[in-house]
């Protein structure tokens, strides 16, 4: 029995040395240890033998199937770590640490004109203010001389919450805030108010190739003692000539703003066909896209300032129809396209 038990071993460990995958170690684990299999077997025939003899090879069989299913364990990692080894060498060579092949992404060109435009401003000592999109009522109408029900504010129908609170239909509606920030300064110090303040704006209408229902504007005001409209007319030939590097045919026509007294329409000749009428322009040939004044008194007033002292002017420029005359967009719904291919062209890489 003992040499049975030795030449089981011997004979387990030469073909185990020759497995070389885990079918093949599976098929000899059976024949080893399964129910019908070798040592199996041995442990069956413990029971013709003596007490004696079972207590002494009884031991020695059991070493025997603790030594197999041991090295079977053995062999089956080794045959993993093979394996996983195998599936690494097959893998196609890549170095994780390349750059990734991306494109480079660029400016929208609102936000290019808009730097272009605070750049031209903060050159004339005007500040840039930024202002929340979600306003209140008081700051986008009731301050700027528009109470409730006034026929102004159908003109800018928006979008409310259930707060009360809306998304901004006009940049003015910063101008409450940006006196009250200011006016101390201007009274006590004699520093005039210059702000500009760039924003989204939204408004709940009917879109065409000149209007969206999301589109941006850049408000302007000044405010000092004796300013008047040939302020207003310097600065806004001085932005419109800069930003297009020639001269523009501007017009200046009456217009009316609650907030502003007198009022106008600051139109451009449209640059899309030359003057002679598009659907860009509406088939006019100008494009409203500047509407200023002079700042109303009641204006002043709820922003603290006295308007027996002090004047001012505002302006509301048309971003987005800035950039459209700039670059020769067609239509305004291009710009919130989304689409990388019409955007891209018009950017600088920056
Ligand atoms: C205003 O919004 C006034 N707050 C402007 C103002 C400011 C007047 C200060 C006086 C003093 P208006 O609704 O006209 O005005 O809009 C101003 C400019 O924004 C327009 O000339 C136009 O260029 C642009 N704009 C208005 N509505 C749209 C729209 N739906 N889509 C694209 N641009 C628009």
């Amino acid at each position: 029995m003992e040499s049975r038990i030795t030449a089981l071993r011997e004979k387990f460990e030469a073909e185990l040395s020759k497995i070389e995958n885990s079918a093949e170690l599976e098929s000899i684990r059976v024949q080893y240890l399964g129910k019908k299999g070798s040592v199996t077997d041995l442990l069956k025939g413990m029971k013709e033998l003596s007490n004696d003899e079972r207590k002494a090879l009884g031991a020695k069989v059991n070493e025997l199937k603790g030594a197999v299913a041991n090295k079977i364990a053995e062999k089956t990692a080794e045959l993993k770590e093979k394996e996983i080894e195998r599936e690494i060498n097959s893998m196609p060579e890549f170095d994780i640490s390349m750059p990734a092949k991306l494109e480079r992404g660029s400016y929208h060109p609102i936000t290019l004109v808009q730097r272009e435009v605070e750049r031209i401003f903060k050159s004339m000592g005007f500040t840039v203010e930024d202002y929340s999109e979600v306003v209140t009522d008081y700051e986008c109408f009731e301050s700027l001389n528009i109470p409730k029900h006034h026929p102004a504010r159908d003109m800018q129908d928006t979008y409310y919450l259930e707060n009360g609170q809306l998304l901004k239909s006009q940049t003015s509606a910063a101008q409450n805030a940006i006196y009250k920030k200011y006016k101390d300064a201007l009274v006590n110090d004699g520093v005039p108010i210059k702000a500009i303040f760039p924003g989204r704006c939204f408004r709940n209408e009917a879109t065409d190739a000149c209007h969206e229902n999301t589109f941006f504007q850049m408000e302007g005001v000044m405010v000092d003692k004796n300013i008047s409209i040939s302020n207003l007319i310097y600065f806004m030939k001085t932005m419109l000539s800069e930003v297009f590097q020639k001269d523009i045919k501007v017009r200046l026509r009456p217009g009316f703003f609650p907030f502003v007294e007198p009022g106008f329409e600051l139109d451009i000749s449209c640059l899309i066909c030359g003057g002679e009428g598009c659907p860009s322009c509406k088939h006019s040939g100008w494009l409203e896209l500047c509407p200023c004044g002079m700042i109303h008194p009641e204006v002043l007033k709820a922003g603290g300032i006295d308007p027996d002292e002090y004047t001012g002017f505002a302006f509301g420029l048309g971003l987005t129809r800035l950039v459209m005359m700039k670059y020769g967009i067609k239509d305004i719904r291009d710009l919130n396209s989304g689409s990388l291919k019409s955007l891209s062209q018009f950017t600088d890489d920056e």
